[in-house]
């Protein structure tokens, strides 16, 4: 019984920007006497039908955008008498629906890690079950990924997870149901080792593919302090010093290496960490301005006159200055913390020169 790991995409470049980490950790928690699995990460090349004989194991991973493409692999895998399972993200939110219209035989719901080997033996013995519970298991279960199974020059970034789940509850996110509210953060040894190894591949961009790489914000702890709860405050330090010695040993490595992750806008007020950051070279950050900016925010930005929130937060990094001036129509209750931290993420450089004006970075830029 020959395993794939199929990452569906209805379109594909040849090359791709960031690895598919789910593929390589469910490489690794693939059983040694069923082979190494073949990996297809169709951004790169589309599956061949023919590669699939009966009785082998597709394995499909899907997030919403993708799961129309990852159906029809998975109708036309088990049409091959494939055994067909289905997980991630949106398998996870919608079972059924790959039951109903993948081809699966199965589907797992959660972290794949441990799931996945259950399944495949249970394949192997013609046993295999609708649904598996994946679950939100303990980081220190996490499988690290096999990237010694990765196809040479094809990617730019790699992707490395530092923790799962996240504390916060944004209405539009799909993070907090399925990895859960509670920060599961991997020990710094097993991440550096993995970064080690891809640059020994030649990796020097890595991605650390985490829901929210800032769970404990400072106004976490000053609640807890206030509730004197103290059993509270001692998780939240605890979860907070993993994250600095993280940083620390991510500042040790040779500085050719990049990361980029995604926190929350909070981040920016605590000096601590953005410093900490910045000395471990991650250098960008995905961050949701939406939750930042408060409910009744983009109400009154649009009656101020703009169309785009975006065009708000992006005028706020570039030019704090004219976001106050844009801002003097919105009742000063409702205005946002937020330009005080583009003035702090400006001041530290994270995104780009610090306190200079765009001339004087274009003079700088010409030299
Ligand atoms: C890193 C990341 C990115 C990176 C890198 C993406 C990449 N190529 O890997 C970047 C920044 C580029 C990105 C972009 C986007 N992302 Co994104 N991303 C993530 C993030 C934070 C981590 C993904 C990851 O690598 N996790 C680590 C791996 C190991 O975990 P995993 O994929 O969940 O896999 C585990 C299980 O799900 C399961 N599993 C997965 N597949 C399979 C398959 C089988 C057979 C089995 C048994 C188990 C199984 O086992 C695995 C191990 O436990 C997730 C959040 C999340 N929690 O998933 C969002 C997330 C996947 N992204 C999301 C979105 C919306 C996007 C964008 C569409 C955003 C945009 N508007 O442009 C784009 C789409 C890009 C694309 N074409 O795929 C959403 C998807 C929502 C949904 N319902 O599908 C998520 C869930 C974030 C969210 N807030 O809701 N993303
Ligand atoms: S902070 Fe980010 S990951 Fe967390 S719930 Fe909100 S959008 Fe999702």
């Amino acid at each position: 019984m020959k395993v794939h790991l199929i990452n569906p995409s209805s379109v594909s470049f040849g090359t791709a920007v960031i690895t598919p980490r789910w593929q390589y950790v469910l490489a690794a928690a693939t059983p040694k006497s069923f082979g190494d699995p073949v990996l297809v990460d169709e951004t790169l090349s589309q599956l061949r039908p023919e590669s699939i004989q009966a009785g082998d194991a597709v394995g499909i991973g899907i997030h919403t955008a993708n799961a129309l493409r990852g159906y029809e692999i998975g109708k036309m895998a088990r049409s091959r008498g494939a055994y067909v399972i289905f997980g991630g993200i949106h398998a996870t939110l919608y079972p059924e629906e790959a039951l109903e219209l993948g081809g699966a035989h199965s589907v797992v719901k959660g972290d794949g890690d441990l799931a996945w080997a259950r399944v495949l033996e249970d394949c192997r013995e013609g046993a295999a079950k609708p649904i598996y519970v994946g679950g939100q298991i303990e980081a220190s279960d996490f499988v690290a990924a096999r990237w010694d199974l990765i196809p040479r020059n094809r990617y730019m970034w790699a992707s490395v997870q530092t923790v799962r789940g996240c504390p916060k509850h944004c209405s539009f996110c799909s993070v907090w149901r399925t990895d859960g509210q509670r920060p599961r953060q991997r020990a710094s040894d097993v991440v550096i080792e993995e970064i080690v190894q891809l640059r020994r591949l030649g990796f020097r961009f890595i991605a650390l593919a985490d829901d929210n790489f800032y769970p404990v914000t400072l106004t976490d702890l000053s609640l807890a302090t206030q509730q004197k709860n103290t059993a509270r405050l001692n998780e939240l330090k605890s979860i907070r010093a993993e994250r600095f010695e993280l940083m620390s040993r991510l500042a040790q490595l040779p500085d050719d290496m990049v990361f980029f992750t995604q926190i929350t806008m909070e981040a920016a007020e605590d000096l601590e960490f953005l410093d900490a950051m910045k000395a471990a070279r991650i250098k960008g950050a995905l961050v949701g301005g939406t939750a930042a900016l408060g409910k009744n925010f983009i109400g009154n930005v649009r009656q101020a006159g703009m169309t785009k929130i975006e065009d708000l937060v992006k005028q706020a990094m570039l030019d704090p200055e004219l976001a106050r001036s844009l801002l003097a129509k919105v009742p000063a209750k409702e205005q946002p913390a937020s330009l005080n931290v583009a003035q702090q993420l400006r001041r530290l450089s994270m995104f780009g020169p610090g306190n200079q004006n765009n001339d004087q970075r274009r003079d700088q830029s010409n030299r």
